[in-house]
């Protein structure tokens, strides 16, 4: 008999409500709902918009129930990371979260590190070091006048809010707290120690809960906790079988490259690499790199339509085409890409900064970045071998970007290894695996992965590596610009 679960699944650029059937060992998505998400500045303050959000989310789950009735198993929720919402003592949400890309927490790296060394920060947590954790918000907040800080009863991640706003239940999902940097997935607890010593609130926090279980119901349907991390759902539905030891990439606005391992690697090296051990799915912990994804295109994307060209994805490959490859060479992560801004100037500057010509027109720009991101992952995918002593087979893509050609050949090109994509919708598969492991109806990840491969064969290409020599030349001259 058929079983349907609800995936709703929010990226930084999107959201989506899902419904997955499984259906003779196969699984089929229906999407329920699609929405714009992203940043709105008011009065300098970066925010999501919660209220669009939580509303779309219910038309998602009102459409599912229209369509699929009572049949309906159960509801999972998952997010981008590190962002929260406050609440009073009544449960009320006090003000909008604000988004993760805010200036707030520019220059809380040295706040944190007068009180707490790099090191003991890394050991209490294992988490890659970026301004945008909760864990400088929140120091942010402790050194401001934040009536919001002052007087909160509670915090909750924003898959937990949402889970909340469904249920009437507050609990702390483990695999998104560990993206905080607060959470030690040594002792499986908040760091409260590091967080004492740093003057932070830790009467704040929610119980924790392992995903699988279940948080409550809405409107009779059980609300499951599930990989809430985006990224701990798209590594679940990463379709490896057997030995099989590759790169994971999770792509959309951001990259997440990677590899599943059985224990983190807390170590001086990983440190120096700035990587990250953050909680996965079944035990598994993820040891990758949080890189710049396709953010630098989707805001090239939005200045050239103020502008007045409004190029689709499709056009932006279409003009990518005509460029003369591997001219520029930039570092996707440098902090001048972080903000949203006037993006085709900031990478002229760059360009111009550092001795080279200046991309003038839009393919040569588009073309750049596909380039630059490859450059960027063959660089890491070396540091993921070292690191871990192993080489690797492929890298497998994952995600919205896995869609793009042009950059999955790039990327082949780059690491000199077989590039195999697919599935697309990973972020929203993992979560309805975790809600099919939850509800008993499958028994391992091992038995949802191969549901994967039966089900979306047709979306998986493998990319082989060309001009290999031309790359590896490129990646000496991109080292030398960016890594100096
Ligand atoms: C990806 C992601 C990353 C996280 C970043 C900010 O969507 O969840 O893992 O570091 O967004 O939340």
């Amino acid at each position: 008999m058929a079983k349907h679960y609800i995936a709703v699944d929010l990226g930084a650029s999107s959201g989506r409500v899902m419904v997955g059937t499984l259906e003779d060992g196969k699984l089929t998505l229906t999407e329920m709902n699609r929405f714009w998400n992203g940043p709105t500045e008011i009065d300098g303050t970066l925010y999501w918009d919660i209220v669009h959000l939580f509303r779309n989310i219910k038309e998602g789950i009102a459409k599912a129930r229209v369509q699929f009735g009572t049949e309906i198993s159960s509801i999972g929720i998952d997010t981008w990371g590190v962002d929260f919402g406050l609440l009073d003592v009544n449960g009320k949400l006090l003000g909008n979260p604000v988004q993760y890309r805010d200036e707030r927490t520019v220059g809380m790296f040295e706040k944190v590190f007068e009180k707490v060394s790099k090191s003991e920060v890394f050991e209490n947590s294992g988490i890659q070091f970026m301004e945008l954790n909760t864990l400088y918000q929140m120091m942010a907040l402790s050194l401001s006048d934040s009536v919001e800080y002052k007087t909160a009863n509670r915090m909750l991640f924003i898959p937990d809010l949402f889970n909340y706003w469904l249920t009437g239940e507050m609990r702390a999902e483990r695999m998104f707290a560990s993206t905080s940097q607060f959470y030690n997935p040594v002792t499986k607890d908040w760091a409260y120690g590091m967080l004492e010593k740093l003057g932070i609130r830790t009467d704040l926090f929610a119980e924790l809960v392992d995903p699988g279980t279940i948080i409550g119901k809405a409107e009779g349907t059980p609300v499951v906790a599930v990989g809430s991390h985006d990224t701990a759902s798209a590594f679940a539905a990463v379709p490896v079988a057997g030995n099989e030891q590759s790169a994971f990439l999770s792509s959309g606005t951001w990259s997440l490259l990677g590899a599943e391992l059985d224990e983190p690697v807390i170590t001086e090296d990983s440190l120096a690499a700035n990587f990250t051990n953050e909680v996965g799915v079944c035990d598994t912990i993820r040891f990758l790199k949080n890189l710049s994804g396709f953010w630098i295109l989707q805001e090239l994307k939005r200045v050239w339509k103020e502008q007045g060209n409004d190029y689709s994805w499709k056009d932006m490959d279409v003009i990518a085409d005509a460029a003369e490859p591997l001219q520029f060479f930039f570092d996707p992560t440098d902090p001048v890409f972080s903000t949203p801004g006037d993006m085709p100037k900031r990478l002229q500057d760059y360009c111009e900064r550092t001795g080279q010509k200046i991309p003038e027109d839009h393919g040569t720009m588009v073309q750049a970045c596909y380039e630059n991101l490859s450059l960027l992952y063959a660089d890491t995918f070396n540091t993921i071998e070292e690191l871990s002593g192993n080489k690797l087979d492929a890298l497998r893509i994952v995600g919205g970007g896995s869609s793009c050609l042009t950059i999955n050949q790039c990327s082949a090109n780059a690491i000199d290894r077989n590039v195999i994509t697919g599935p697309k919708e990973a972020t929203a598969i993992g979560n309805l695996i975790a809600q099919m492991l939850a509800m008993g109806d499958i028994q391992s990840l091992e038995e949802g992965r191969a549901i994967i491969r039966e089900s979306f064969a047709e979306e998986s290409c493998t990319f082989e590596p060309q001009d290999t020599e031309v790359w590896k030349d490129a990646l000496s001259k991109w080292r030398a610009i960016c890594r100096n």
